[in-house]
């Protein structure tokens, strides 16, 4: 596990100052992505709240950071990965860092591709479970019953959101790529542990990273990273590394109910004490299945 005290002696990467939301749990996953990676590595991003953090003239890294659109940020980090080769440099990481929307349904095609490639890169989906930057719609991240301005509340729906959540960690894995995995950044030391193996394997890695988004979870600031690590706790988000199809749950959650995490996300206020009882059961199940050794069978909630 990460040295934290190596940590501490390390330079920042990272200036401060962004347009982004403060406790914004995105760019904090930025910030622990270049402590684990330092300055060599080159950054993807696709169109999302994260292009506001380096928006010409202004920027906030040390690092070279490209910007391109939505659905291409994997095809340009493919790219690069071959122009810095064909320099006979293999020092550097290149990495996408791309949302759930761009990942899960907008870039997904490209993305596939370039799995299905196995071109090296570290693909890295901030995942905060909604389409923030236009305003917080339903993307396939979302989960079931939360509220999102396009799964609103009224009078016919008291449910919020409907659809069932892909699972992106699994569907990449199933790309046969040689790693994937899940994090979050409520638990950092096991996010930069996974930055850094990935980084030393070849080929195609992807992570799915847990971001909690404060207007779109409507989350206290001060309680963003908290709520972060309760989804892990509770079990609604389950960590494990896939390693050519071969899992490994790296860490078992504290089973924490499911409603200490939920009452702190304005996207549940509408949750009845039923619907609370309903996503307790769901998470429960998935981990029985997970516990008895079906990982692949489990329905996530
Ligand atoms: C092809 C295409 N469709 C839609 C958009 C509009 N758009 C810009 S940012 C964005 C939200 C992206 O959501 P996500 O990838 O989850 O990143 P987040 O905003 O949550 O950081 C959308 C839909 C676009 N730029 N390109
Ligand atoms: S809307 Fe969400 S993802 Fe976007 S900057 Fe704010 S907290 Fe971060
Ligand atoms: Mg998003």
């Amino acid at each position: 596990m990460v040295n934290v005290k190596e940590l501490a002696k390390q330079e920042e990467h990272m200036t401060g100052g962004t347009f982004a939301c403060s406790g914004c749990q995105a760019v904090y996953g930025l910030r622990l992505l270049q402590m684990a990676l330092g300055k060599k590595m080159i950054i993807v991003n696709s169109a999302g709240c994260m292009t506001l953090t380096a928006t010409y003239p202004y920027t906030c890294y040390k690092t070279p950071w490209l910007f391109n659109a939505i659905e291409n940020a994997a095809p340009t980090a493919t790219g690069i990965e071959k122009g810095l080769k064909a320099q006979g440099k293999d020092d550097v990481t290149v990495v996408c860092y791309a949302g759930d929307g761009a990942s899960y349904e907008i870039g997904f095609g490209p993305l596939s591709g370039a799995a299905y490639r196995n071109d090296n890169i570290l693909y890295i989906c901030y995942n905060n479970f909604n389409y923030a930057n236009t305003g917080h719609q339903v993307s396939p991240a979302t989960q079931e019953f939360a509220r999102t301005k396009t799964t609103p509340i009224g009078t016919k729906n008291k449910l919020g959101n409907i659809i069932p959540r892909k699972n992106l960690a699994k569907l990449m894995a199933l790309h046969d790529i040689p790693y994937a995995a899940t994090a979050s950044t409520g638990y950092q030391h096991d996010f930069i542990d996974k930055v850094r193996k990935a980084s030393k394997i070849k080929g195609f890695k992807f992570i799915d990273l847990l971001c909690a988004c404060e207007p779109g979870w409507l989350v206290k600031t001060h309680e963003m990273n908290k709520v972060s690590k309760l989804m892990v706790d509770t079990g609604m988000w389950p960590m494990y590394e896939i390693e050519k199809k071969k899992v490994t749950i790296n860490m078992k959650p504290l089973m924490t109910p499911v409603e200490t995490a939920l009452k702190m996300q304005g996207r549940y206020a509408h949750l009845t004490p039923e619907l609370i009882q309903k996503v307790q059961k769901l998470v429960n199940k998935e981990w029985e299945m997970i516990n008895a050794g079906k990982f692949w069978e489990a329905d996530e909630y």
